[in-house]
């Protein structure tokens, strides 16, 4: 009898990391299982391009039902749970929904493992936040947390609940302790993505700034299309640990818009403007990761320069603004 594909399920699908995960695990023969909310109008943007090959599947973090449900009637091999509230400043807007995703949530999908089937085997999308003030540089796997917002609080939750369904019933459970990673299909909130996207805005004639906050945060950013590779590993090896992944580089918003303005041939000094309202109630000054523990486990490494990533982030926002102006002229 011939055996079934692996079957993996992703939460948070229709976010950046879901669909460049989904794209590496289609291409190595699995069958993708996406879990998607309800919403009354479809906003599959990122995955689109896949949506035929994806089995979704409805469920939420915040409910139990529909988890045990999900799992009991597709039977996943992996999940990777990727789905949060994953935007910082929100986390002070909305601290305790903020909680409610980010850390009880991996709690539901972990209880709810436990109770289906424990060979399950499961990624938690843990966050180079938790280190938030660092308390040593660069940041690794044993380097104590301090997070800085409610966002980095909960991860620090979700990273020990993790640990501790390992620990108590021997779930192969794993956190993967990201740095930033980032692409053309980051949301336009976040900081590489709002530079991207208004620059190419202002190369093109549509706006005349662009306001940001603190130019000094400095961040170890890579490319999210890599960094999926690196949570598949995780789940491949004979047993579950924490990892983390990260460029060993850093770089301040400031240096990112410098090379996003050079790249259109533009001097970011005369557009942007630094705007009080960006600005944190408590900031995270400096991240860089020292990932050489999933260099040496794992095999991985970045393949994206911090220089590669600027402009090809800057080229896709120029190619998308181009084809939405064509389309409308
Ligand atoms: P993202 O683009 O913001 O995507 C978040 C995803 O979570 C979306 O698909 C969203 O669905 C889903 N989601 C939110 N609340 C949910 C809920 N209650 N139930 C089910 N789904 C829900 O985030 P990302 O950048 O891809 O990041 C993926 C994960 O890695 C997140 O957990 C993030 O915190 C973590 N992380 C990211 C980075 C980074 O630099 N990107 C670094 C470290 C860790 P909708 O489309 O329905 O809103
Ligand atoms: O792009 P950001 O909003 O990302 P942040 O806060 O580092 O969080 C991202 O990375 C985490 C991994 O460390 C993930 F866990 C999390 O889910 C998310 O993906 O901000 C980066 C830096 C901050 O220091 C911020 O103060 O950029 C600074 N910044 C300066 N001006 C700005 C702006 N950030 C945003 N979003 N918008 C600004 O105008």
């Amino acid at each position: 009898m011939s055996k079934r594909a692996k079957r993996a399920l992703v939460t948070g699908i229709t976010g950046q990391d879901g669909s460049h995960l989904a794209e590496l695990l289609l291409d190595k023969g699995y069958e993708v299982l996406g879990m998607v909310r309800r919403t009354s109008t479809v906003n599959w943007e990122r995955i689109g391009h896949l949506q035929d090959r994806i089995t979704f599947v409805h469920g939420d973090l915040l409910d139990q039902v529909s988890l045990l449900t999900i799992l009991q009637e597709y039977q996943p091999d992996e999940v990777y749970n990727l789905a949060a509230q994953s935007f910082v400043p929100t986390s002070w807007q909305q601290p305790v929904l903020t909680g409610e995703f980010t850390a009880l949530g991996v709690t539901r999908m972990l209880d709810a493992i436990r109770t289906i089937n424990p060979e399950i085997r499961f990624y938690q999308a843990s966050s180079s936040e938790m280190f938030g003030k660092v308390v040593e540089t660069p940041q690794r796997e044993t380097t104590p947390f301090y997070p800085r917002s409610p966002y980095g609080v909960a991860k620090v939750y979700g990273h020990w609940i993790t640990v501790n369904y390992r620990e108590s019933y021997d779930l192969h459970a794993t956190s993967g302790i990201l740095f930033n990673h980032e692409g053309p299909r980051r949301g336009l909130e976040f900081v590489t993505r709002k530079i991207s996207h208004g620059v190419a805005r202002i190369k093109l004639g549509l706006a005349n700034e662009l306001r940001l906050g603190n130019l000094d945060a400095k961040r170890d950013w890579g490319y999210a299309g890599d960094y999926v590779e690196a949570m598949w590993l995780m789940l491949q090896q004979d047993s579950p640990d924490d990892y983390v992944v990260a460029t060993g580089e850093t770089h301040s918003v400031r240096e990112f818009c410098e090379l996003a303005f050079d790249r259109v041939g533009l001097d970011w000094e005369k557009y942007v403007v630094v705007d009080e309202r960006f600005f944190r109630p408590a900031e995270v000054d400096l991240l860089v990761g020292d990932a050489s523990k999933a260099r040496r486990v794992l095999g991985w490494e970045p393949k994206t320069s911090f220089e590669e990533l600027v402009n090809l982030m800057v080229d896709a926002d120029l190619a998308l603004l181009e084809g939405k102006l064509q389309g409308i002229s």
